[in-house]
């Protein structure tokens, strides 16, 4: 099950918890633009897809145990994944097996932390500021869809480029 709450920095890994112990509701992750949909059939998720038109999917699997270059190349992915950034498109991912974490910042800059699971679909809009990493079990595998061909370009805050952005901008005007 989906669990959403405030994250708390500390010196744990980011594959922690990092549970404040401060629950966030699913309407406020709506309210960033952000949207969750618990699908326990994959022909509901095909139809979701065709509803939104979404016409292009890929599958990633993140195992420590089976990632091309072993262990050391997955860390290196990760840490891709959880440097703060944002993109032009939605990021659409529905979990098929396994759990990792999203966070995605909030209208004060805190960090949501999502931990997904099995059947939960997630939907980031374009130019929110997201990352993304394993829970300490190091397994996932995803279904990524995508609305036209699969744009990977991240944006990093760190570059402090990402708040003149086009789509930036329009997701904040969206936030209100
Ligand atoms: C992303 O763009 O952050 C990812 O694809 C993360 C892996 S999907 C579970
Ligand atoms: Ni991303």
């Amino acid at each position: 099950m989906v669990k959403i709450y405030y994250y708390k920095e500390d010196d744990s890994p980011m594959t922690a918890p990092h549970d404040s112990g401060e629950p966030v509701a699913a309407e406020e992750l709506e309210k960033l633009g952000v949207f969750y949909k618990y699908i326990d059939s994959q022909a509901s998720v095909d139809n979701l897809a065709t509803e939104r038109q979404y016409k292009n999917r890929d599958y990633i699997t993140l195992d420590g145990a089976t990632f091309p270059g072993g262990e050391e190349a997955l860390n290196a992915k990760l840490d891709v994944f959880f440097n703060e950034h944002i993109h032009e498109d939605e990021e659409i991912r529905y979990i098929i097996d396994g759990t990792g974490y999203f966070d995605v910042r909030d209208n004060n800059d805190r960090w949501v932390r999502t931990l997904v699971e099995k059947y939960d679909l997630l939907i980031l809009p374009a130019g929110i500021y997201h990352r993304f990493t394993l829970t300490d079990d190091k397994f996932v595998k995803a279904l990524r869809l995508f609305k036209d061909e699969p744009k990977w370009v991240a944006l990093n805050r760190i570059d402090g480029n990402t708040e003149s952005n086009e789509f930036r901008k329009e997701y904040f005007a969206s936030l209100s």
